[in-house]
């Protein structure tokens, strides 16, 4: 242990500690800009400066360890003008649009000028020429707000292992952007999100589609029904001020009614669903010599990320779309013909945690139904906005259900919102089909938490079947090299673009570097999900009703001819 002094009060902690966290062990909040922890610790912005004695110039705390003795001031008035100037010269180029930023009230720039007192500019000078790219399907870039962090930069990096934005230039032209000052819609952008959830301020932001879909619930000629994702139901609530993780299953569903929406369905049915199909994939390639290991398809991020960088895996990828997906083919197929609509005006929206279902809705391959299955997709953090625009309160709703009959599901079909969920809800379908035996015990917790891989083998009626699971492409990355290698023997592998799974997506409720730094919302939010499961009366795809008399009346039987037209795809190069 090291015992060091900050502002007079003595304090003994880890050596390799930073004098950051130091100060926060004694309640001293230093503040930051460009630090995220374990993502973007690089002592850039300087915001985060403090008083060494024995040294000559300020240190950035952030990344100075502290040692034996050591004596620390971190509010002298030199440590404060030092601050201010730093943030008046970063506010002196910043484009000062507060009101109509995405960010207003969210923005980690606009609160430390808030807490440091900023009351006027002292520094006019040059502003560099702004960038706003949106050719993205996903993801807006406006230069004009960023402040150089280089968060974006480490998130695509470290935890995408993607890297396909960096700084470009040098000095005051320096602007963080594609290679050659591309548009990420020309590079091998997967269009994850991370960066949007990373970045202080509003420089990075989803595509907006909320007009798109305020159009279409004020045409009366439209029937206007929505989905809604496994893991929004742990994170909207965030935006109305119910605590990070909270579930709001029940308030969903009068939220959206009271919008406008026709009828509010549920993802969980058709992951319900995908467990039928994909469970049956696993099964076949099995039992017949298929490509093995299978790795799953639904995230839209991981596929893009599989077609670019490591090709050779795109006939391990299952062959179903993801529950978004199958879910619009459904809609406007099997429900269109049941409710007698024609399916040219029916228009499906889908409320995602993830930034990459944009760009998958918009994939030619999903037009199954004969229309674009899925017509708009808006993040969690674009429909709390539409909420507060028509003066919903979600955490005012009354507990309300989902529609018939495609918002029925299962525990099962909750849990793909975390990472191993989609595992897990395979492995208690494909375990019961082929043993045709109750499960004794129904949660595979070997598969659960935000451990970056987690590996199981699970024994099903002799065979002993070796199952990875990988969250974060990084961590994908990792685990086809080790296929690749020979190192592991793997029969089934899920992967999910972000860390933590869907709840961990880009389109989620953004928090702030300080909270960062108390919680591992990746942990609160997953916790959450798997309350949702334990509560459900049905815990396993293959018992959902509605799926069973889906097969019944329209599909036939898992992987039939008109389960594959409308429920698989294939991926290309
Ligand atoms: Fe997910 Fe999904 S679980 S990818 O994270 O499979 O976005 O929540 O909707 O489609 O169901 C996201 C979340 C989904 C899909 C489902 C899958």
């Amino acid at each position: 242990m090291v015992t060091l002094t900050i502002d007079g009060q003595k304090v003994q902690v880890p050596k390799g500690t930073t004098v950051l966290e130091a100060a926060r062990k004694l309640g001293i909040k230093i503040p930051t800009l460009c630090f995220l922890k374990g993502i973007n610790e690089i002592g850039a912005c300087r915001m985060c400066v403090v008083e060494v004695k024995g040294a000559r110039n300020l240190q950035a705390s952030c990344v100075y360890p502290v040692s034996e003795g050591m004596e620390v001031l971190t509010n002298t008035p030199r440590v404060r003008e030092s601050r201010k100037t730093t943030l008046e010269l970063l506010l002196s180029d910043h484009n000062l649009e507060c009101p109509t930023c995405v960010r207003n009230l969210n923005c980690e720039l606009q609160k430390l000028s808030e807490e440091l007192g900023i009351k006027s500019i002292r520094y006019q000078g040059e502003k560099h020429k702004p960038k706003y790219d949106d050719f993205s399907p996903s993801i807006v870039r406006d230069t004009s707000k960023c402040i150089l962090c280089r968060r974006c930069v480490s998130a695509c990096h470290k935890i995408q292992g993607v890297g396909v934005i960096s700084p470009n230039h040098r000095g005051f032209n320096t602007m963080v952007a594609p290679v050659f000052d591309k548009s990420l819609s020309e590079v091998a952008c997967v269009n994850c999100g991370q960066c949007i959830l990373v970045c202080p301020v509003g420089a990075l932001k989803e595509k907006d589609d909320t007009d798109r879909v305020w159009q279409a619930l004020a045409d009366p000629e439209k029937h206007v029904i929505v989905q809604i994702a496994p893991a929004v139901r742990v994170s909207l609530g965030e935006e109305f001020g119910l605590g990070r993780g909270a579930i709001v299953t029940k308030k969903i569903p009068a939220a959206l009614r009271r919008m406008g929406f026709d009828r509010v369905f549920d993802t969980d049915f058709t992951a319900d669903l995908t467990i039928m199909e994909e469970g049956n994939e696993f099964l076949e390639r099995l039992n017949h010599g298929g490509k093995l290991p299978l790795i799953t398809s639904c995230s839209p991020g991981w596929i893009k990320f599989c077609e670019h960088y490591y090709p050779e895996f795109l006939e391990n990828l299952s062959t179903c779309k993801s529950p978004q997906q199958m879910f619009g083919a459904v809609a406007k197929t099997y429900y269109a013909e049941k409710m007698g609509i024609d399916p040219s005006k029916i228009f499906v929206v889908s409320v995602m945690p993830c930034t990459a279902k944009k760009y998958e809705a918009q994939r030619p391959e999903m037009r199954a139904s004969g229309y674009q299955d899925v017509d708009v997709v808006l993040t969690t953090r674009e429909i709390a906005r539409m909420l507060k625009e028509a003066g919903i309160d979600l955490a005012l709703m009354p507990d309300e259900e989902f529609d018939e009959p495609l918002g029925i599901s299962t525990g099962a079909g909750a849990i793909f919102g975390a990472t191993g969920g989609v595992m897990e809800a395979a492995l208690r379908t494909v375990y019961e089909v082929v043993t045709g035996k109750e499960l004794e015990r129904i949660d595979f917790t070997e598969v659960r938490g935000v451990e970056g891989i987690k590996e199981a083998t699970i024994e099903i009626d002799g065979l002993k079947v070796n199952v990875a699971v990988a969250h974060g492409l990084s961590n994908a990355k990792k685990v086809l090299d080790r296929v690749k290698n020979g190192e592991a023997n793997y029969h089934f592998i899920e992967i999910m673009c972000c860390p933590g799974g869907c709840v961990g997506g880009g389109g989620q409720p953004i928090l702030n570097a300080d909270e960062r730094m108390e919680l591992d919302y990746r942990e609160v939010r997953g916790n959450a999900i798997y309350e949702v499961d334990r509560n459900m009366p049905l815990r396993k795809s293959h018992e959902n009703p509605v799926v069973q008399q889906l097969y019944k009346e329209f599909l036939g039987h898992p992987l039939s001819e008109k389960s594959h037209e409308l429920l698989h795809t294939h991926y290309t190069k």
